[in-house]
């Protein structure tokens, strides 16, 4: 918007010399048709203002994930496991699993092993439902403190397990 207002602005100062009546006359068409040198710059500015709000949204993005605490779903050496796999995290801290490698995985919390009054399946992903995707993740955020223990359903066996301290 700021490219647009400093164009509306160069117009009159273009067309300063020609009388009053003109000059507004002219103004309102340089609206509708400015010339092409300066519309390819509003063009540009704009697409600059759009890369600009791109850039800060990801800057957003990474600022949020910072204060996030990730878990990777498989080793980058191919082991089936949970990267790290004992944390600790603050109450109300964001959790975020990720696919790494050897999916694909989930992350299913053990309902004999959480804080009690803790529902298990609100915090879980069902059983049956996988992250099959490179980078796909999945998010969870304990509120109550204590010690949890989940797993990965399709590699519980293999030893994909894991715990986390909510402190
Ligand atoms: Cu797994």
């Amino acid at each position: 918007m700021a490219a647009v207002t400093s164009a509306a602005l160069t117009i009159p100062s273009f067309t300063g010399l020609k009388a009053g009546s003109a000059f507004a006359k002219v103004s309102s068409a340089a609206k509708v048709s400015a010339s092409p040198v300066p519309r390819v710059g509003i063009k540009a500015s704009l697409k600059d203002v759009g890369l600009a709000v791109a850039a800060t949204a990801a800057s957003a993005i990474l600022a949020s994930n910072a204060l996030a605490v990730e878990v990777l779903l498989g080793g980058d050496d191919g082991s089936l496991a949970f990267v790290p796999s004992n944390i600790s995290v603050s109450a109300g801290e964001k959790i975020v699993f990720k696919n790494n490698a050897g999916f694909p995985h989930n992350v299913v919390f053990d309902e004999d092993e959480i804080p009690s009054g803790v529902d298990a399946s609100k915090i879980s992903m069902s059983e049956e439902d996988l992250l099959n995707g490179p980078g796909e993740t999945y998010a969870v955020t304990l509120t109550e403190k204590g010690s949890y223990s989940f797993y990965c359903s399709p590699h519980q066996g293999a030893g994909m397990v894991g715990k986390v301290t909510v402190n």
